[in-house]
C-alpha cells in the first residue's frame, strides 16, 4: 500500500523574495533531530548512521533563527520554557510522520537486518524484468557485489538498432549492458574507471540472445565475458570490483534512467533501447564474498 508522500515543494521561495514562510518544518534522519517553528530552531547533534542509540542522552540546542540566522547562540538555558515546547513538537511530528523508532544504525546494520527478511527481493538468486518494468530502486536490485553472476537479454534486433538493454548506477559508478555502433557492450564504470568488454552483432534482423558474464575468479575481481547468441564474442579483465557498495540509483530495463551508468551515451537522456527488448533475467553465483571490512551494503 503506498504511503501518503508528505512534504510541499518550496520552489516558490527561490523565485519569489515575498513567498510565505513555513510555520513549522521536521527533520529526522540518521539519528538527527531538529525542528523549526516561527523563528525559532530546536535541534540535536546525534552521531548519524553510528548504531550508538542512547538517544536520551542526547542535548538539544534551541536558536532563535529570526534573530540569529547563523545559530551562533545556543538559547536553550536561557529558554527551557520554549525549548520544550519545540521538544513536545518534535515528538508530535514524530508521531505524525511514522519516524518512531528513533533508528541510527549503519547500513551495515540495515543490510544484515534486510538479510534476515526470507521474502525480500535480495534473497531471490534469480531476477526476471521484462520490457516495460519500472525503475528498480537501489535496495531491490540484483546483489551482484563480489560474486559470479550473468545478463541474460531476450531481444529482436534490426540493423542500426542500438540503446541500452539493462543499466545499473550512474555516474558514480555502475554497470550498463547495451548496443552501440553496431556492436554489444559492456561497461562496469569502477569508480568512474571503465572495464569495457565488446562483441560484434550480427548483421541481420533477427531474435537474439545476449549475454554478459562476470567470472569471480578472486576475492573482488574476475573477468566478464560477453556472449551472442551463446558464441563467446570477448572478454575483460577486471582486476577490482567494488567491495560493498555500487550506486544508490538502482537499476533500468531498456534505458538508463536519472545519471548514465557509463560516459558512452552521456548526453543521449535516457537512451532507451530501439530493438525489441523481450526480457532480462539476471542470475547470481553462489560464490558470494563472506564480510570483509566492510559488510556489503548497495
Ligand atoms: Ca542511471
Amino acid at each position: 500500500m503506498q504511503s501518503p508522500i508528505e512534504g510541499e515543494s518550496f520552489a516558490a521561495t527561490l523565485t519569489d523574495p515575498d513567498a510565505p514562510a513555513k510555520h513549522t518544518q521536521f527533520y529526522a534522519m540518521l539519528g538527527q533531530r531538529a525542528v523549526y517553528e516561527d523563528g525559532w530552531l530546536a535541534c540535536t547533534v546525534h552521531p548519524p548512521l553510528s548504531g550508538w542509540g542512547k538517544f536520551e542522552l542526547d542535548v538539544w540546542e534551541l536558536y532563535h533563527l529570526a534573530v540569529d540566522v547563523a545559530e551562533n547562540h545556543d538559547v536553550a538555558q536561557d529558554k527551557p520554557e520554549k525549548l520544550k515546547e519545540l521538544i513536545d513538537l518534535w515528538w508530535q511530528e514524530a508521531e505524525k510522520y511514522d519516524v518512531l523508532p528513533l533508528d541510527d544504525r549503519g547500513f551495515a546494520e540495515r543490510r544484515a537486518a534486510s538479510k534476515s527478511r526470507k521474502d525480500g527481493p535480495r534473497t531471490r538468486m534469480q531476477h526476471t524484468y521484462f520490457s516495460g518494468v519500472g525503475h528498480v530502486a537501489g535496495g531491490a536490485v540484483p546483489f551482484t557485489l563480489d560474486r559470479s553472476y550473468s545478463i541474460d537479454a531476450h531481444v529482436t534486433l534490426s540493423p542500426g538498432d542500438e540503446g541500452v538493454i539493462v543499466a545499473c548506477g550512474g555516474v558514480c559508478g555502475g554497470y550498463a549492458l547495451y548496443v552501440l555502433d553496431g556492436k554489444l557492450v559492456h561497461d562496469y564504470n569502477y569508480y568512474q574507471r571503465i572495464y569495457r568488454v565488446e562483441a560484434a552483432l550480427p548483421a541481420t534482423r533477427g531474435p537474439a540472445t545476449l549475454r554478459y558474464a562476470f567470472e569471480k575468479t578472486g576475492k573482488l575481481r574476475g573477468v566478464g565475458r560477453l556472449f551472442v547468441n551463446g558464441e563467446r564474442a570477448g572478454e575483460v579483465e577486471m582486476p577490482a570490483t567494488y567491495p560493498y557498495f555500487m550506486d544508490w540509483e538502482g537499476l533500468d530495463v531498456g534505458r538508463d534512467a536519472r545519471s548514465p551508468a557509463t560516459p558512452a551515451y552521456a548526453g543521449r537522456g535516457e537512451f532507451p533501447f530501439s530493438g525489441k527488448l523481450d526480457r532480462v533475467v539476471i542470475t547470481l553465483g553462489e560464490d558470494a564474498g563472506g564480510p570483509g571490512d566492510h559488510e556489503p551494503v548497495d
